[in-house]
């Protein structure tokens, strides 16, 4: 039986990539952190936390002893390493945590593959986020990155790394430049998932309005649930090398919000500009959504849009759900959470 690590399993792509990899025969190490009250809700969800072949490791990305052990106990052929602090937000007021994690956390991981099995194949989940301030359009694996955040930039020393033990060590070291992927699964810090929970409780009469920061972003959004397809595929590859994960398709925060009303069978019009710009539902004339610029970023990525070619070509993996389906079936999974009062 075939044996993988997933660090970061209490997480959106975790909990998928755990069920995929179950479903493949693998017996799967997920870890998750030492916290006063840790949360499984995900993969409770997907009915897999109860998985015979499911381990659960309490492990810290920050901590080379522990990655050390973990590699040791799992005697795992594949690590995942999913763990970060991915919120960009949250990394411009803590962006030395954010750089301990995000950035040095992987080396850990890469250290402990070459003192324990330089064999052992590695994924790093790498992000469009690197990219950041716009240098080409669409963004594939050669466009030269531009980090606009401490995220960003945490993000792109792990990258950097994982083709150095590649190439210095020759360490079957993958990275994964994924763009944006949601689901049902998402945080709600993130913005898709902020607005289908609260088109979902304005729907069910639970909450007035919902407040945004800059709606103009454009982000390129596709389904998690196939972007841990495409992780998986790079490391059944031939050669470790970079691959973009994206739809080639974009949309502002503003298409998003307008989707995930029309979802719940609620028509909206904005107006006004920047500050004050609202959204109010047509029927009823009332504003249900509105700016709020405490939710600005101090520096902003303007536009994403990823060229996914490469996987296509040499990983066989293609985007099947479009952003309509993907928005819809968030909206609905938050009616029904919603309705049974969860607080997830
Ligand atoms: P989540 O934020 O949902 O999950 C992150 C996971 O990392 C959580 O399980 C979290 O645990 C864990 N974690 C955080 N800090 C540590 C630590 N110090 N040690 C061990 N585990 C830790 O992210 P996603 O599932 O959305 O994303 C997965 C990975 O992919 C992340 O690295 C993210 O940066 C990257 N990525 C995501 C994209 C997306 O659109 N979703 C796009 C591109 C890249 P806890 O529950 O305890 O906080
Ligand atoms: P992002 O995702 O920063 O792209 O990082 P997020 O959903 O947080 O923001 C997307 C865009 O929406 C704008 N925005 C808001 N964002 C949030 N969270 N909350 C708001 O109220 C709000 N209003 C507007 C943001 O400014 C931004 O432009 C995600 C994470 O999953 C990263 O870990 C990952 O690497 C990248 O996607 C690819």
């Amino acid at each position: 039986m075939k044996s993988a690590i997933i660090t970061g399993i209490t997480g959106q792509d975790g909990a998928y990539l755990a069920e995929l990899l179950l479903e493949k025969g693998y017996e799967v190490y997920g870890t998750y952190r030492r916290t006063s009250s840790v949360n499984f809700w995900r993969i409770e969800e997907l009915g897999i936390s109860q998985h015979p072949n499911l381990k659960l490791v309490e492990y810290d990305l920050t901590d080379l002893a522990s990655s050390i052990r973990l590699l040791q106990t799992a005697n795992a052929s594949e690590v995942y390493n999913l763990a970060a602090q991915s919120f960009v937000g949250v990394s411009f007021d803590q962006p030395i945590t954010t750089a301990q994690i995000t950035g040095v956390g992987p080396l850990n991981l890469l250290e402990a593959i070459r003192i324990v099995d330089p064999k052992i194949r590695f994924y790093q989940a790498s992000t469009s986020e690197m990219f950041g301030k716009v240098q080409a359009v669409p963004q594939a694996e050669d466009t030269p990155f531009y980090p606009r955040s401490p995220y960003g930039v945490a993000k792109l020393y792990a990258h950097w790394i994982t083709v150095n033990y590649r190439e210095s060590y020759d360490i079957f070291g993958c990275s994964g430049i994924l763009f944006n992927h949601e689901s049902p699964l998402r945080g709600r810090e993130f913005v898709t998932r902020k607005i289908t929970d609260a088109v979902a409780k304005i729907k069910l009469g639970k909450l007035d309005c919902l407040e945004l920061g800059n709606l103009d972003p454009k982000r390129d959004w596709g389904f998690a649930k196939e972007y841990v397809e495409g992780m998986w595929r790079m490391l059944q590859a031939d050669e470790p090398d970079t691959y973009v994960l994206a739809t080639n398709r974009m949309e502002t925060v503003r298409d998003f919000v307008r989707m995930a009303f029309k979802a719940a069978e609620i028509e909206v019009e904005f107006s006004g500009a920047e500050d004050t710009e609202v959204a109010k539902d047509v029927a009823t004339g009332k504003t249900v959504m509105r700016v709020n610029p405490r939710f600005y970023r101090p520096a902003e990525v303007d536009l994403l849009i990823g060229n996914p070619e490469k996987a296509a070509a040499k990983l066989g993996w293609k985007p099947e759900t479009s952003l309509e389906q993907l928005c819809k079936m968030m909206v609905d999974a938050d009616i029904v959470r919603n309705r049974m009062n969860a607080s997830f």
